[in-house]
């Protein structure tokens, strides 16, 4: 326990990390309730939200952009999704962390 706590502190701090997709709702695979299905990813660095687009991939194929909310945390990315009627989703992120490099994944949700 002591060793490992050591070692976590020696590590040196990485300031300059690419981000890393940390939690997000609506979760990964999971099921959430329509129409309106508020979105908040968060990472393990700073993003740059003006540089970070989110994009949600529709039950038809068709993606559109997300407009992303004025930041309340430098480490999350907030928005909401509105009018989405039952079926799978995803939301494409593409983010701008700190160390300028870029980072992107997917997160596949489902609407009842
Ligand atoms: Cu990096």
């Amino acid at each position: 326990m002591t060793a490992i706590a050591v070692t976590l502190i020696t590590i040196p701090r990485v300031a300059s990390a690419h981000a890393v997709l940390m939690r997000s709702l609506p979760a990964a695979n999971s099921t959430v309730h329509g129409p309106d299905v508020p979105v908040t990813i968060q990472f393990n660095s700073r993003v740059d939200s003006a540089r970070s687009t989110l994009l949600l991939s529709m039950p038809g194929g068709e993606a559109k952009p997300l407009v992303l909310e004025k930041q309340t945390a430098p480490d999350t990315l907030t928005t909401h999704a509105t009018q989405l009627t039952p079926g799978k989703y995803a939301i494409r992120w593409q983010v701008l962390a700190t160390d300028g490099h870029i980072t992107r994944g997917q997160i596949s949700f489902a609407v009842q």
